[in-house]
């Protein structure tokens, strides 16, 4: 019998511990198998940041560097200018890009650090509760919001991506979701094309990828998809935000 799929070097053959219905588990396997396509796997440096998805090092079968909540961009610049041959890539979620870490992220693609950047979008702060992140949507119950953002008092949600694209250091900036094989097989390009950016020298990119979470949004799997593409990607609509332009 012919294999038409293997297991990815790249990833370790342990169980993820993440809910049902959670999509860091793919977003992780999506960028393995990137790197076993690109044949990376010695020459790659991940960093893992804060969150559901901090104990990603267990999972993948490369090198990683843990870092501090939100601090995962800066410590992304200091492993790049060391090896600059590498690839170098954060793997955040946006309770931590968005909010902790928004100094970091920002100041990082204004330098232009050639670093590749995964922002996992779920709307929330997973790990620890539920609570209201600054990509929450308005009227979006978390568990500091029960009754739901209001933009009066907590402002209005943060687009990230459309904000690091107008950086002049940032070649490359796209949004993907994940809910269908389509909307995989195009975040798994996205992916290989920020790695692929970054290996010929170019600038800062990122790769936000919305996803969900059913634990702390308090809806079965499947239905988490439907709300993601209904509500998430109504305010953060996907597509390529700033393409790399020919010959940079
Ligand atoms: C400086 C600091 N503040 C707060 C925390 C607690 N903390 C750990 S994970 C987390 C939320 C992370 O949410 P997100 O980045 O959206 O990732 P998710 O868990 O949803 O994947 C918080 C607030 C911390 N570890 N360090």
């Amino acid at each position: 019998m012919n294999k038409i799929n293997a297991f990815p070097q790249a990833l370790v053959d342990v169980p993820m511990h993440y809910c049902p219905g959670c999509t860091h588990g793919i977003i992780h396997r999506l960028i393995a198998e990137v790197i076993d396509e690109m044949k990376i796997l010695k020459e790659t440096i991940g960093v893992a940041s804060v969150g559901c998805s901090c104990f990603n090092y267990d999972y993948f079968n490369f090198d990683m560097v843990a870092t501090a909540h939100g601090r995962a961009p800066a410590t992304a610049t200091g492993v790049k200018r060391v090896h600059p041959d590498c690839l170098v890539f954060t793997y955040q979620g946006d309770g931590d890009l968005a909010s902790i870490g928004t100094a970091e992220i920002v100041h990082t693609a204004v330098r232009g650090e050639k670093i590749s950047v995964i922002f996992v979008n779920n709307g929330i702060y997973g790990m620890t509760g539920g609570q209201m992140a600054p990509t929450s949507l308005p009227e979006m119950k978390a568990t500091t919001a029960p009754y739901g953002r209001k933009t009066e008092s907590t402002g209005y949600p943060i687009k990230m991506t459309e904000m690091l694209a107008l950086q002049e250091g940032c070649v490359y900036a796209e949004r993907t979701k994940i809910s269908s094989v389509a909307s995989i097989a195009k975040t798994k390009k996205a992916i290989k094309k920020s790695f692929e950016l970054q290996l010929a020298k170019k600038g800062f990119s990122i790769v936000e990828i919305l996803s969900t979470c059913p634990t702390n949004w308090g809806l079965e799997p499947l239905e988490s998809i439907k709300w993601m593409e209904k509500n998430l990607e109504g305010y953060y609509p996907i597509g390529v935000i700033k393409d790399a332009k020919e010959g940079e």
